[in-house]
């Protein structure tokens, strides 16, 4: 059994869990996603632009626009989702599941100026099925809350290389992050930071 390094609200947190090596190769196999599959802008249902840019991999990407929330089976441009890297399966085996690999991989591009509402990733059909998450880049404040709206929240400074697991009671809690720390690392050339989430969708 992977012991995390610290659990903050049911949420497990393995810090440093990918070495610098790891952590560039996946940058690497990232560029191709991208390169196939481009970050496009999402706007939320009300119309609202978000300020991170994003793509997938996967069976499934998640999207936003007017229409909802939702997966597709095809980028916004009419592309299959490239398929997810081979080092971001290897962690899901390891963290989450060996018995079933994610459906889709959310990748999440922050610049400095970026962040992201406390959410709920409830646009699943199974929560018994965690949802796995990689740091890339630029430290992030992470924030975590509750299974519901509303009460005190704990936030923590998320580095490139951890991994996070948000599996049983804490599926649903709320997060988010409030702010990026620009230029604290050198692996993305330009600077900012991906998030790669991993989820189960139907
Ligand atoms: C982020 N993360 O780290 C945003 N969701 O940029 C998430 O929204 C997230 O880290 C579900 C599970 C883990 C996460
Ligand atoms: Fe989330």
């Amino acid at each position: 059994m992977t012991e995390p390094t610290l659990t903050l609200r049911g949420v497990a947190i393995y810090k440093g869990w990918l070495s610098p090596g790891v952590q560039a190769a996946m940058v690497e196999e990232l560029r191709g996603v991208v390169a196939e599959a481009p970050l496009f802008a999402p706007v939320t249902p009300s119309g609202k632009p978000m300020s991170v840019r994003m793509t997938a991999a996967g069976r499934y990407g998640w999207v936003t626009d007017r229409r909802g929330y939702r997966y597709e089976p095809r980028h916004p441009d009419g592309m299959d989702w490239p398929a997810i890297p081979e080092n971001v399966l290897a962690i899901w085996r390891t963290l989450a599941s060996e018995t079933r690999l994610p459906d889709c991989c959310l990748v999440n591009h922050y610049t400095q100026s970026a962040k992201m509402g406390l959410h709920q990733d409830r646009d699943e059909a199974d929560f018994s099925w965690p949802v796995l998450s990689v740091s890339l880049g630029d430290d992030a404040l992470f924030r975590i809350g509750n299974t519901t709206r509303g009460g005190p929240t704990e936030s923590i400074w998320l580095n490139s290389g951890d991994v996070l697991v948000m599996g049983g009671a804490a599926r649903l809690v709320y997060h988010g992050i409030d702010r990026i720390r620009a230029g604290s690392s050198s692996l993305l050339r330009g600077g900012g930071r991906i998030n790669l989430t991993c989820r189960v969708v139907d």
